[in-house]
């Protein structure tokens, strides 16, 4: 059996949850959210120990989120935007610096906000890349786009160091778990306006309430 983290990744799986993600009315369910994470991490185990840092760090957010959710407060967390009017409204936000609110849900999700917009841009390489594109230069020309941005320079370090260790296209593409080549860049093609869609709501979410530099 197993933890969830353990078990083998498969490209679609993800997909669909990003797409239970949406309510009707375009809101963000903070369960399929954290669920979608949660096998993204599957594959991150299944490429090796040097990923552990980034996925230790990962499930601690993770984890965190889920606390929330099965609290006694839970009813209130059902969706970001829930989330976010409730914790605002009832002060539990460090909002400037780190103070009283270390684990507030809208600064742990604001982290895996900013890795989703990293995914967004490592996706969309994957999708047009060519049998020759190297995965370590997509992942880092990604990271350095977004994620890095947050990060101090021992953690960019040790990142652009495990990207190297990152398997080729070919054996990245097998991991998907989808079949092909061309049935992998289908399902990118399919499955990045999902995930970018559930990015954007979160963006303008986070803006309107000025929560871009939670601590
Ligand atoms: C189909 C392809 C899918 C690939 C799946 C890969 C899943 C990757 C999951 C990455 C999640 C990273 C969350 C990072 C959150 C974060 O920014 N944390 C930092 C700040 O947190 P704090 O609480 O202190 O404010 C924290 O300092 C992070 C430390 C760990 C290092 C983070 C490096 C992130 C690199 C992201 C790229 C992952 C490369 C995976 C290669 C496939």
């Amino acid at each position: 059996a197993g933890t969830e983290e353990d078990q083998k990744f498969c490209l679609q799986e993800v997909l669909d949850t990003f797409k239970l993600c949406l309510s009707e009315n375009k809101e963000v369910y903070l369960e399929q959210y954290v669920a979608g994470w949660r096998k993204l991490i599957k594959l991150l185990n299944s490429l090796g120990s040097v990923f552990g840092f980034i996925s230790n760090d990962a499930v601690n957010k993770i984890h965190i989120l889920v606390a929330h959710l099965n609290g006694e407060n839970g009813s209130q967390y059902v969706t970001v935007q829930s989330m976010v009017k409730y914790e605002l409204e009832n002060e539990l936000v460090d909002l400037t610096k780190r103070g009283g609110h270390p684990e507030s849900g809208c600064r742990t999700l604001l982290r895996l906000h900013r890795a989703l917009r990293w995914l967004e841009l490592f996706l969309g390489r994957l999708r047009t890349s060519s049998e020759d594109s190297k995965t370590s230069v997509m992942c880092s020309e990604s990271y350095n786009e977004s994620l890095s941005q947050h990060h101090p320079w021992v953690v960019r370090k040790a990142a652009g160091l495990a990207f190297c260790m990152l398997p080729g296209r070919p054996a990245f593409f097998e991991v998907m778990n989808v079949g092909p080549p061309e049935q992998v860049v289908a399902k990118l093609g399919e499955g990045l306006p999902l995930i970018s869609e559930v990015y954007q709501i979160t963006e303008e979410l986070y803006t309107q309430h000025n929560l871009m530099d939670l601590p």
